[in-house]
This record gives structure tokens, C-alpha cells and sequence, in this order.
């Protein structure tokens, strides 16, 4: 099966909490202070790989968490840092935020993102040390990590893909041009999911070009297979519009999925396409007049004698131009991703601090609930003591 959807639930880790510790050495009874920092949560990042074709992982597998960040001790000793979950996605995944917002698009190969950032590690007591308060008795929470439910959708990038009635001859003309194996049958919806290849032309240059299943009347709304995978379509530079020509009129069956993409939208009809009237071995000379300034090329080819492949693959690399700019690699390889929205930076107006009796809120404390739940999050029993604005409460 192919999986061009996923929904998953990241989890970052929380940081450690601050140590709160004294010095313990003989002969002093009251040491200074000497707890370290929690250590950082690990993040949940992705990460672009080009050898992933789809998300079927994420059919198992939704939910995701990062190791929490080690707590502070005594004798300054920092905690440990948690270890980062580094989920691998198939290139030209989108991430969507769950009310359906685009967040990112990682449409270059090793393109990364951090999905959801680990809390911040408390600080021990030790930095909290000053002239005039020697033996402070607190220290941070670490903070929690973020959470989030996430939709991915893969939207495959290939410079020109196939469209056309089912039984048209897409994947044979795929096997014929490139290096990908589709499965070819004389029988409708032979293809299930989108394949890939690659053409290699004379000049070195490259190309990918997507085979998806064969769009029927009325696939914009959902009959057969193919509208599903129109979104496949939607990246593309160019559609290879093939028309079985041993079965009745061309110029027809062409504006029959020209209607689909159309009623479809996202800009499928506005496409350069190039026309493969393709069986040309069995159907002999059907005219195919039609005048339209999308139509870049009219070609006919057979699969099964190799008419016309060579001119196919000829038009492919003429009308898709290398792309203007290749986006510089910074050195470290990861290429940035491109982000829609901005995510607000999680930080909040307050901080909790362990005591040696129980917690104090800094900053402005939130509502009520809010802190509870801040405060239990932060590892807060039902009975502790907690000071806020000067005053005490007793967490219930
Ligand atoms: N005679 C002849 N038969 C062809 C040609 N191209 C494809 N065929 C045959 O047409 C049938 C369908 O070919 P496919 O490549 O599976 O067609 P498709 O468009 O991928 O079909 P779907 O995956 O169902 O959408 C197979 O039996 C092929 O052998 C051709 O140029 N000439
Ligand atoms: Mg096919």
C-alpha cells in the first residue's frame, strides 16, 4: 500500500530540573551551593531522505517522544542532555498543524525540521548564588517540551507526470523512458500508486517523472482511484497527457480528463502539457487537431515498437528547463525547509522553582489551572506547598 497521509502526535522532552544541593565537606557544616543545570530535551526533528517513498512507517507508529533532559546534582554535575527522535520522511512531505495550517514543506532532500523543541533545563542553586544570598534554597524546573499533533501529506516532486484515461499505456511509456518498472496489464487501474523514474538524458541531465493510476470521469469528485492522487499531480512542471489512440476519439478523451483537472483546481489545468497519442502501432493515422495554447507538443509513440520514444524523451528535457537556481547546500548539508507560519516561541511570562519545602512561581503566574497544571507537569505532588505573589497555596 501506498501511504501519502499520516497523522502522529510529537513529543519533546522535558528538561531536567535544576539540582538543589550543598556543598557537603568535612569540617564545614554549611557548604556552598553546588547544584548543576538540568540537561536540555531531546527534539523531534524530521529529516528529508530521498530513498523513502512514502509514510507507510507511520501507519504503526504515531505517537513520538523524546528522552527528557537528566536533572542537576550535587557537586555541580549537569544533567544529561535528552536524545533527539530523528523521524525520517519521504521528500516533498508537507507538515500541517492539526486546524490544517501548512507549518513547513521539506521539498528538498535532506531538508530538516524540529517539529517540537525540548524544554530548557532548570538551573541548579548554585547560579542562583549571590554576595548577599549565599545558600539559596531553590532551583529551577526544567521546562516542558512541546507537543503537538501533526498531519503529514506527501506531495511527490517530479518534473513532469503522466496523466490519462486507465489501460492508456502511462506505465508502459514509463518502463520505455526511464528506469522505474511499473506493473503493465490490459486492464483498467493496473497502477495503484504513484511510481517514480528517472530519465537520464544523452547530456547527463535528469529527470523524474510520476506514473499515477488512470483518472476516470468524475475523479475530481472522487470515482475511481485517481483523485486521490491528484495532489501527485500538483508539483509537476509539465503533464504528459497520454490518449490511447485505438480507442475512439482523441480530441474527446482529452478534454474528459482536461475537465477532471480543471474541476480538480490547485492550477492542474493551467499546466504546460505535451499530448502522447500513444498505441500509434495498432490505431494507424487519427487526426488530433486541437489547438490549445497549454499543448507544448503533439507526439505519437508505441510502447511496444519504440515509435516516437526517443522524441518523447527529447521533448521532456526541452520543456523541463534545469531550474533557474540550485539552492545553495550550506556546508553542515542540511538544507533549511521552508517555513509557512512561524510557530510562537512557547515562552511563557513565568518560572517554577523547587525549594526545599515545595515550589514558588516567578514571573506572573498564570490562572489557576494553568499553574496546577504547570505545576504537576513539573513533577508537583498533591499536598505541596507552593508560593506564589508573596503568598502560599497548597497544591489539591
Ligand atoms: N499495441 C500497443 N499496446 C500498448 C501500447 N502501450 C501500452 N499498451 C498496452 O496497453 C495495456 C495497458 O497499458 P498500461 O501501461 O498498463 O496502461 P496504464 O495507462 O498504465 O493503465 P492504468 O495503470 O490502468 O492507468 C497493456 O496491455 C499494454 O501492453 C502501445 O503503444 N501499443
Ligand atoms: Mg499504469
Amino acid at each position: 500500500m501506498f501511504h501519502d497521509r499520516a497523522r502522529i502526535r510529537v513529543e519533546a522532552g522535558r528538561g531536567g530540573h535544576g539540582g538543589l544541593s550543598f556543598r557537603r565537606e568535612k569540617f564545614v557544616p554549611r557548604g556552598g551551593p553546588d547544584g548543576g543545570d538540568g540537561g536540555h530535551g531531546g527534539d523531534v526533528l524530521f529529516v528529508a531522505d530521498a530513498d523513502l517513498r512514502d509514510l507507510s512507517f507511520f501507519q504503526g507508529r504515531k505517537r513520538f517522544r523524546a528522552e527528557k533532559g537528566g536533572p542537576g546534582r550535587g557537586a555541580n554535575k549537569h544533567g544529561a542532555d535528552g536524545d533527539d527522535v530523528v523521524l525520517r520522511i519521504p521528500v516533498g512531505t508537507q507538515v500541517y498543524s492539526d486546524d490544517g495550517q501548512l507549518i513547513a514543506d521539506l521539498a528538498g532532500a535532506r531538508s530538516m525540521m524540529v517539529a517540537a523543541r525540548g524544554g530548557s533545563g532548570g538551573r541548579g542553586n548554585r547560579r542562583f548564588a549571590t554576595p548577599t544570598r549565599r545558600a539559596p534554597r531553590f532551583a529551577e524546573v526544567g521546562l516542558p517540551g512541546e507537543e503537538l499533533e501533526l498531519e503529514l501529506r506527501l506531495k511527490l516532486l517530479a518534473d513532469a507526470a503522466l496523466v490519462g484515461l486507465p489501460n492508456a499505456g502511462k506505465s508502459s511509456l514509463l518502463r520505455r523512458i526511464s528506469n522505474a518498472k511499473p506493473k503493465v496489464a490490459n486492464y483498467p487501474f493496473t497502477t495503484l500508486a504513484p511510481v517514480l523514474g528517472t530519465v537520464d538524458s544523452p547530456g547527463g541531465r535528469q529527470l523524474t517523472v510520476a506514473d499515477v493510476p488512470g483518472l476516470i470521469e468524475g475523479a475530481s469528485e472522487g470515482i475511481g482511484l485517481g483523485h486521490e492522487f491528484l495532489a501527485h499531480l500538483e508539483r509537476a512542471r509539465l503533464l504528459v497527457h497520454v490518449i490511447d489512440m485505438a480507442d475512439g476519439d482523441p480530441a474527446q478523451r482529452f478534454a474528459l480528463i482536461d475537465h477532471e483537472l480543471g474541476a480538480y483546481g490547485a492550477g492542474l489545468d493551467e499546466l504546460p502539457q505535451i499530448v502522447v497519442l500513444n498505441k500509434v502501432d495498432v490505431a494507424g493515422e487519427v487526426p488530433f487537431g486541437l489547438d490549445d495554447p497549454r499543448i507544448r507538443r503533439v507526439l505519437r509513440t508505441s510502447a511496444v515498437t519504440g515509435a516516437g520514444i526517443k522524441d518523447l524523451v527529447g521533448a521532456l528535457f526541452q520543456l523541463c528547463p534545469p531550474p533557474p537556481e540550485t539552492p545553495d547546500v550550506p556546508e553542515d548539508g542540511i538544507v533549511e525547509f521552508l517555513v509557512y507560519r512561524p510557530r510562537p516561541s512557547g515562552r511563557t511570562g513565568f518560572r517554577i522553582l523547587r525549594t526545599d519545602r515545595g515550589y514558588r512561581v516567578v514571573g506572573s503566574a498564570p490562572g489557576l489551572e494553568e499553574l496546577e497544571e504547570a505545576l504537576r507537569a513539573a513533577g508537583a505532588k498533591k499536598g505541596v506547598e507552593v508560593e506564589v505573589d508573596g503568598g502560599t497555596l497548597v497544591l489539591s
